[in-house]
């Protein structure tokens, strides 16, 4: 076995933390923010109590912008920093892992698995420790569902995206991102968390886009949730994001 299908110890860091409550992961855009801004952000996040930093983007990314910005927030802030590949340019070495990510309902296969083939080459070579991601878009999906080609769930089906879920693991992915998109006015319904939850194993399942309030991340924590994302709000709205936060553990304790 090489260690691209153990666990590494940033997986292990989110597991065991994740037993405890849902995680809150700070989504930082290397288009959009510079990296002072970014460490700074992260610093102010990492105060209120957010897990790991996630680094990526749709659009815009290339890899001087995310090494400068990893390099940024590593120098201000101990948490992990988690590459979110939109591409193959989005890869750092000064990372700690990345979410090696296979966009499962995409109609084109470069984002299944053309991208992965040219990027495994750089993550071995980086050292770089890879968390097998099966990342799923719900809906239109944004930005990301427009770039990825994907043929998205229909939002009112839980089934199907528990599905897709229940055959990323099958496959032998650890960890499922349901996505809807980055700005959307929606959410991936809690439904579709507690069944996913319900149906797949030992999946360590993260989701994103559209949450802007504390009613919509306590509702998705207390379905399960096991890290929830927030991009926008972040940088729109720093302090919501701290009350964000809050409810994500107030609301998503897990009982023994
Ligand atoms: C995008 O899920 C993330 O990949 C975050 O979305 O920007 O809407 O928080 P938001």
């Amino acid at each position: 076995m090489t260690q691209y299908v153990k666990i590494g110890p940033t997986e292990s860091y989110l597991r065991k933390k994740a037993e405890q409550a849902t995680l809150h992961f700070t989504l930082i855009d290397p288009d959009k923010t510079r990296p002072r801004e970014a460490a700074e952000l992260a610093r102010q996040m990492g105060e209120y109590g957010t897990d790991a930093i996630l680094v990526g983007g749709s659009i815009g990314v290339s890899q001087t912008d995310v090494d400068d910005i990893v390099r940024s927030i590593k120098e201000h802030v101990k948490l992990p920093i988690i590459i979110f590949p939109g591409n193959v340019s989005g890869i750092s070495r000064y990372a700690d892992a990345i979410l090696f990510m296979s966009l499962l309902n995409s109609l084109d296969p470069y984002y299944i698995v053309g991208a992965q083939l040219l990027g495994s080459v750089i993550v071995k070579k980086f050292g770089l420790e890879a968390i097998p991601t099966a990342y799923i878009i719900i809906g239109e999906g944004g930005a990301a569902g427009h770039i990825g080609r994907a043929y998205g769930v229909p939002p009112e089906k839980p089934e199907i995206a528990a599905a897709y879920a229940l055959t990323a693991s099958m496959l032998g992915m650890r960890f499922v991102y349901f996505e809807r998109g980055s700005g959307v006015p929606d959410i991936v319904k809690p439904e579709t968390v507690s069944l996913t939850k319900k149906l797949v194993d030992n999946i360590f399942l993260i989701v994103g886009g559209g949450i802007r309030s504390e009613y919509k991340a306590a509702k998705l924590a207390s379905a399960g949730a096991d890290a929830i994302v927030t991009g926008t709000i972040v940088e729109e709205d720093p302090e919501k994001a701290s009350r964000i936060i809050k409810a994500i553990k107030r609301y998503g304790l897990k009982q023994k």
